[in-house]
């Protein structure tokens, strides 16, 4: 369970989609704003990347670090069950990606509706920096109105698997191929980039696809597109297929992943591995179903690729603000293990954990939070504290005490959340309670309790005291041990 903030009165309204998607209707803050938690400050990330002795040998092929994202929030997003998006709202969620730097936008067809039309013009003339894009049916009405819209360019798509050959358009291969060559043409003709994809590539025949985007990359489409379209595929099966597909084509790969079987970023992933060029996003992965690669998930996974290429593009710091903006506009909370913006993505619990982790932060962080804006949280309000969580507490309080004695209040934290949840506040009081009791030779009382709650809490600290004393006997007989051993070995050495 996550740590139970104190402040529950901040958290936001709760009639969202997905419930209290966070369990505590919080999301992580920026730096020193997590509703309910306090930072400690621990000390630097020296480097937020060590090497990985797994990584594999540099391939030529791979694009981890070349990769550029088509973000199709505008698109993909808008057929996620909950997103209505007006005009004004397209526009904010627009401006914030391009701020954010991703290379492409795409939109919805203008052929579903009048207002989807207009979005497009509205969008296109805003004079973003990003490309824009919209996505239709590869046949030349939907071509027509897409270039008259005035994008950058065109994504087609048509389904090549005999799923949706059969039960969804009804064309077959020879139609689709002769369909995209005119597309293509005229969308060329008009000065505009052109992407042509398959939908359902992975339940597609792979003669099929190869000779199809074969004939269209020999007459100069811009890209074309791989897609995951029933999330099915695995890394691996990514990997061979982008990895094959490379060696027949030489346009530009990209790659569209749904998230059905949790597979979207890993996938995203193996595709740019093998040579992909195009990453399809979302924020916070809505789409079809459970949507697709999430922009800040995928942001996450390529700062650890390579952390210099993805920070020099991309203004890591506002995907918290671009998220809040997309979750507040369909009316979702940001799932609480989200990447990089989780409600407790990095806060640090077990007594283990936050010793290393105010030592050195990488020993248990692979993302330094500061490169996104975010702030890392010791939680040592709990049962598996440990005294260097409340040394480090103690001393933001300014309070000072020995080692020893922070020993012996910690084991009252412990103790105290044996019998109860405790609030930051609950250990914060224990502590100065505590201290304060030292400095006067008094007996406050630690924590305002029950007299059942009393009860509990003289067990639970005996039981502790128990396990204590258990524990250092068990060090003294080893060391014991250890020391006659020693000496037995000297002995047989000296005799
Ligand atoms: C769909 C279409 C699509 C298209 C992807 C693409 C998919 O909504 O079914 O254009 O590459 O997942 O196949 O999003
Ligand atoms: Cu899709």
């Amino acid at each position: 369970m996550c740590p139970v903030p104190d402040e529950v009165a901040d958290a936001p309204t709760n009639g969202h989609a997905n419930g209290h998607a966070n369990g505590n209707g919080v999301s992580n803050g920026t730096n020193g704003s997590h509703s309910g938690y306090r930072a400690i400050p621990t000390n630097q990330n020296t480097r937020p990347q060590s090497s990985n002795p797994y990584a594999p040998v540099q391939d030529f092929l791979s694009n981890v670090s070349s990769f550029k994202i088509i973000e199709s929030t505008l698109r993909e997003g808008e057929q996620f069950a909950n997103a209505f998006f007006d005009t004004e709202t397209k526009i904010k969620i627009a401006k914030a990606l391009d701020d954010f730097g991703v290379d492409y936008i795409e939109l919805t067809s203008p052929a579903a509706s009048e207002q989807s039309r207009l979005d497009c013009e509205t969008i296109c003339k805003l004079g973003l920096k990003a490309k824009i894009l919209t996505h239709v049916r590869c046949n030349m009405n939907d071509a027509k109105l897409a270039v008259a819209t005035g994008v950058d360019g065109v994504d087609v798509v048509i389904g090549t698997s005999s799923h949706l050959m059969e039960h969804s358009h009804g064309k077959d291969m020879t139609y689709i191929k002769n369909t995209a060559i005119e597309v293509i043409e005229y969308v060329k003709s008009q000065g505009k980039e052109i992407r042509f994809s398959s939908e359902d590539s992975f339940r597609s025949d792979l003669v099929d696809l190869l000779t199809i985007y074969s004939a269209v990359d020999k007459i100069g489409v811009n890209r074309v597109g791989i897609a995951d379209t029933v999330g099915c595929a695995t890394p691996r099966q990514v990997y061979d297929l982008v990895r094959t597909l490379r060696g027949v084509v030489s346009c530009d790969i990209e790659t569209h992943f749904h998230n059905d079987t949790g597979c979207a970023i890993a996938n995203a992933y193996c595709a740019l591995e093998a040579g992909a060029t195009h990453i399809d996003t979302s924020v916070i992965g809505i789409g079809e179903r459970n949507g697709i690669t999430p922009l800040g998930g995928l942001m996450a996974r390529m700062i650890v690729a390579d952390r210099d290429y993805v920070k020099s593009k991309y203004k890591l710091e506002k995907i918290k603000e671009i998220e809040d903006l997309v979750a507040e506009a369909v009316e979702i909370n940001v799932p609480f293990n989200n990447p990089i913006t989780g409600f407790c993505a990095f806060t640090h619990k077990a007594g283990i954990h936050a010793k290393a982790i105010l030592n050195n932060p990488s020993t248990y962080e692979i993302i330094d939070p500061t490169d996104f804006g975010m702030s890392r949280y010791v939680h040592f309000a709990s049962r598996l504290t440990g005294w260097n969580a409340i040394k480090s507490r103690a001393e933001q309080l300014g309070l000072d005490m020995s080692d020893e004695q922070i020993k012996a209040v910690t084991l009252k934290i412990k103790a105290m959340a044996d019998v109860r949840p405790l609030a930051i506040d609950d250990a914060d009081s224990i502590i100065r309670n505590f201290h304060f009791n030292l400095s006067n030779d008094q007996q406050r009382p630690l924590l305002k309790l029950t007299n059942e709650e009393k009860e509990k809490f003289t067990k639970a600290e005996m039981d502790l005291n128990k396990e204590k004393a258990k524990k250092e006997l068990d060090a003294a007989v080893d060391a014991q041990s250890q020391g006659s051993i020693t000496e037995k070995v000297q002995q047989a050495t000296v005799s």
